[in-house]
């Protein structure tokens, strides 16, 4: 793993109260993510880097909730960010998910693949070249972040131990590991970048 610190950006997807246990789409210990993505937004931006975080933020009657549980409504307390998230050296928050008819689980992209949701530009224009990724969930948003994230040329890296997945179907959040792995996205533990970061 080859990083330089100043040109990396931490991208936190999606740690909201309702992804956590409890949580209208509960994902399985999602709250587990907060800790090793708390010591890893500290190390970088303390070492030039920085930090971002995504909100699914839906609209009351979004067309996901077609596919799944009511969840993220805008302004209501499972759309807030997990208590246990460190958002001090968080500097950019894209929120994703608000067009009615279009729901977003890439950081970078609305579901068609083209709607931008200005992350992109912002990251460019600051020279970032590296992109680590950890959040919720590995199956869904973190898996279309990180596709999305190598797709535009960045070196992505996603946090082992920082992701966990809502494994629908049975056996997705798996497949969503196989597929990063082909496309050239690296796996490496909160630890392992730590003790680069050093
Ligand atoms: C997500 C389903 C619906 C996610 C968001 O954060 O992975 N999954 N909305
Ligand atoms: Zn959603």
């Amino acid at each position: 793993m080859n990083i330089n610190p100043n040109r990396t950006l931490l991208l936190i997807v999606d740690v909201q109260n309702d992804f956590c246990p409890g949580g209208a789409l509960a994902v399985n210990d999602g709250d587990a993510v907060a800790a090793p993505l708390n010591a890893l937004s500290a190390a970088l931006t303390a070492r030039g880097g920085r930090a971002a975080a995504t909100q699914d933020w839906h609209n009351a009657e979004h067309s996901s909730f077609l596919q799944w549980p009511c969840h993220c409504v805008q302004g209501t307390k499972g759309a807030e960010f997990h208590p246990n998230l460190d958002l001090n050296p968080v500097t950019i928050i894209i929120r994703k998910g608000f067009r009615q008819e279009l729901d977003s689980y890439s950081a970078f992209f609305e579901n068609d693949s083209s709607t931008a949701t200005g992350l992109e530009g912002c990251i460019k224009q600051t020279n970032i070249e590296t992109v680590i990724i950890g959040g919720l969930a590995t199956d869904y948003c973190v898996l279309y972040s990180a596709m999305d994230s190598r797709r535009l040329g960045f070196n992505t890296i996603v946090v082992t131990d920082a992701i966990r997945g809502v494994n629908q179907p049975e056996g997705s959040a798996e497949k969503a590991i196989e597929t990063m792995k082909a496309n050239g996205i690296q796996f490496y533990t909160s630890q392992e970048i730590l003790d680069i970061l050093k």
